[in-house]
């Protein structure tokens, strides 16, 4: 992509969308089109017609999507599929007929099977049956999957696919009801902690292992697969490593600074078992991840502690 390219981030002010802003501008690229809901319904057909015959973007990152974490994905599932089709079908097919040189569309790794072989490689996307807590969400990320690789084929876009690991940084979501476990363990050993708690509740037995990228490492490798990939198979990006939630637990906690006890609550699913990706493929074309767990997740603290109190 050249400096100047007409670039649409779609989902801006999202953890991953206002990730790939920061990192678009800090890299040069000026010519950045982003559109906050009010004034682009994404959901609406026309509208994302009418923008795309309008704005007429060179390069599309779709990082709009409904999104939450093992609760939200059980309560709002209706919501979840319905939105992102919707979404994700409105932005590929405007890609395609307004002539968008390249697109980016993000995945996640809940599109494997509840018990892929670990680590996780690309081949394995549906080879036996999904992890249940969150198949209305896999299903509409593997329909985007599939669409962006069947206008590749049948029209010759080059409409690429990555599957990020779970993800975490600023501008996450830290409400406890919807957000994803690292988000909302760092609420709840930060408000235990003024609050004099004795105890924080985490959620499910502790044991499922999860992998974390942080959502600036996710930007970097983006824009490297924006400039380096032309692939149209679906590509992990990942750190390579995992911890189990107990593990995490303690690690948030030590980073709060919080010293009361950890408790399991055993009646919430714990989800997946493991989903570390195999991210050999991405690794073997040159890129890796800079930022560790620890020092992410202190950032993220910085960042909540200045942004969410
Ligand atoms: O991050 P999370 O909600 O989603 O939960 P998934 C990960 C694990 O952390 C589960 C446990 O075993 C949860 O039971 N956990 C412990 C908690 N305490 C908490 C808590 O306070 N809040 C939350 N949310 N979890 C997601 C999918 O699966 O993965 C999304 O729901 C998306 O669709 C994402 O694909 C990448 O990792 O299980």
């Amino acid at each position: 992509m050249n400096k100047d390219a007409k670039i649409y981030v779609a989902g801006h002010r999202g953890l991953v969308g206002s990730a790939i802003v920061r990192k678009l501008k800090t890299e040069g690229y000026s010519n950045l089109f982003t559109y906050t809901h009010n004034k682009l319904d994404l959901t609406d057909q026309q509208a994302v017609d009418r923008f795309f015959e309008t704005e007429r973007p060179e390069y599309v990152l779709l990082a709009a999507a409904k999104v939450g974490g093992i609760l939200a994905n059980s309560t709002y599932p209706a919501d979840i599929i319905r939105d992102n089709l919707l979404i994700q079908t409105n932005v590929i097919d405007a890609a395609y007929r307004y002539g968008v040189k390249k697109l980016l569309f993000l995945g996640s790794s809940c599109i494997y099977p509840k018990f892929a072989p670990q680590p996780i490689k690309e081949d394995y996307l549906l080879s036996s049956e999904l992890e249940p807590t969150n198949e209305p969400y896999a299903v509409a990320k593997i329909a985007g999957i599939k669409m962006c690789q069947s206008y590749n084929r049948q029209y010759g876009a080059n409409f690429i696919c990555v599957m990020p690991t779970n993800l975490y940084g600023p501008n996450d979501n830290f409400d406890l009801q919807t957000s994803h476990v690292l988000p909302a363990l760092i609420r709840k050993f930060h408000e235990a902690k003024l609050e004099g708690a004795t105890q924080v509740v985490v959620w499910g037995t502790g044991k499922p292992h999860r992998e974390f990228l942080h959502v600036d490492d996710l930007a970097d490798a983006c824009l490297f697969l924006m400039n380096n990939y032309d692939s149209p198979d679906i590509i992990n990006i990942g750190v390579g490593e995992d911890l189990t939630i107990a593990e995490l637990a303690h690690v948030i906690k030590d980073v709060v600074g919080y010293s009361g006890k950890i408790v399991f609550d055993t009646a919430k699913p714990d989800g997946t078992p493991r989903k570390l990706l195999d991210v050999s493929k991405l690794f073997n074309l040159g890129w890796t991840p800079r930022i560790g767990l620890v020092d992410g997740i202190r950032s993220t603290y910085e960042w909540f502690s200045k942004n969410k109190i």
